[in-house]
């Protein structure tokens, strides 16, 4: 839990702008027993003066992520089924069209996106720590190396396996740390004319879009163009196409190739002015963004208190990473939220980090409705008011947080 007093990508000084207080691993849901032993740390974001970038000013010793009782899996939503399958589709039409082609994911999970490349019968491989997700993963019939990905791991996947036409990464690049061992990584296992594409969480959604709950240990970085542009340069690489990506709330999909082998496509300087236009890091920008979000916690805590107060029944819907922040930010505890239901099984009979909130299952929800249900899932929000729609009909109502508190 050492402070970060410089950027870790180009070394400029790091001011932090947001403090979101004692926070637990977002994704250490504790079985009942083990509450004594949880560990917490101090969750703020910085960004950088010089290439500014968004960042995690302490972090977590790495140990406490990613372990093997690791619970999110991403094949959860059907959205994010969806999602994956599209971008499976798109490799395959038009990046590993050659005989031999090869793609690597960094952080596969459960294989939610290897699984359409296993099935089109093209070579592949896996990284994921996460012993209990990766074994969803080789059951589905993708082929997995259960480790960390870095320099080392690299140079042993390069010799077994030869260079990756693809590498990938879907919200895992954003989780490491050491972004010079990295990029030192896709350098030794990336082919000449190979792609790193990774999807992230977007700095203008967290800031402008006001999505504070990414905020989180395992989310180190929240990139942007501009800070993405200077990060593959230092590297020897440069950013060769920007998507919108409609997942967990909205994200970008980065492109990097070897600096000279491919031309940039428009979209990226488009977005560099759209991030420009926006003022996304200035200072006064970031104070404003300060406020708002204490702003959202205050409206949130006076709104669950009063709706306790009138003896109404609330509770939670979805245990996401992000809401391991705003319940920890907020102080939101079982006596104002007695449960949250979530759909995966693993976190259910669980307690919420931090808060210690119960976690059951979405029977226990639709066995007795609550009248007033915070949507910690907001990202989903299109999927479950729509597969809720009874809890609906019965006049009960929906509390969303992002942008703003407001009951729907
Ligand atoms: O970056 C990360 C992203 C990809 O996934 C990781 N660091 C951790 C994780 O973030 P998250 O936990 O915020 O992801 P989700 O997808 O917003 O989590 C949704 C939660 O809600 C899951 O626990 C499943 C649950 N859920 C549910 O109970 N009923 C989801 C849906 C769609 C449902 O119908
Ligand atoms: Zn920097």
């Amino acid at each position: 839990m050492t402070p970060l007093r410089t950027c870790r990508v180009c070394q400029g000084s790091v001011r932090q702008v947001l403090d979101l207080g004692r926070q637990p691993s977002a994704n250490a849901f504790l079985p009942p027993a083990a509450v004594a032993d949880e560990v917490f740390f101090h969750l703020a974001a910085g960004v950088c003066e010089t290439c500014t970038l968004l960042q995690l000013m302490d972090e977590t010793p790495s140990g406490l992520r990613y372990r093997d009782s690791y619970r999110y899996e991403a094949s959860g939503s059907k959205g994010a089924q969806a999602h994956f399958a599209r971008v499976a589709e798109h490799f395959l039409a038009e990046e590993l069209t050659g005989k031999d082609a090869f793609i690597v994911e960094i952080g596969c999970n459960d294989g939610v996106m290897l699984d359409s490349v296993a099935r089109a019968g093209v070579r592949h491989l896996g990284v994921e720590p996460a012993k209990g997700v990766a074994k969803l993963a080789e059951a589905r019939g993708v082929t997995i190396t259960n480790e960390f990905f870095g320099p080392s791991s690299a140079v042993d996947i390069r010799q077994l396996h030869g260079a990756a036409d693809v590498i990938y990464g879907a919200n895992t690049i954003c989780s490491i740390a050491d972004i010079t061992g990295l990029m030192r990584g896709v350098n030794t296992l990336l082919s000449a004319d190979g792609i790193f594409v990774f999807e992230e969480p977007y700095a203008g959604t967290v800031v402008t879009g006001r999505a504070f709950d990414q905020i989180y240990d395992e989310h180190v970085f929240y990139f942007s163009v501009r800070s993405v542009m200077v990060m593959a340069e230092r590297f020897g690489f440069e950013l060769v196409d920007v998507d919108h990506v409609a997942q967990h709330g909205g994200e970008l999909r980065y492109t990097l190739a070897r600096t000279g082998v491919r031309t940039p496509s428009p979209m990226v300087e488009k977005q560099r002015r759209v991030e420009m236009e926006a003022d996304l890091t200035d200072s006064d920008m970031l104070q404003r963004w300060s406020t708002a979000v204490h702003d959202t916690r205050n409206d949130l805590v006076a709104l669950l208190r009063g709706l306790r107060a009138d003896g109404r029944r609330i509770a939670g819907y979805g245990a996401p990473a992000k809401a391991t922040t705003v319940t920890n930010f907020c102080g939101i505890g079982p006596e104002l939220l007695p449960f949250v239901c979530d759909s995966t099984p693993g976190k259910q009979g669980r307690l919420m980090p931090g808060s210690h909130i119960p976690i059951v299952s979405p029977d226990a929800f639709r066995d007795e409705y609550p009248e007033y249900v915070v949507l910690f899932a907001w990202n989903h929000a299109d999927e479950i008011i729509a597969k809720e729609q009874a809890f609906r009909d019965l006049g009960n109502k929906w509390i969303l947080y992002v942008p703003d508190v407001r009951i729907i």
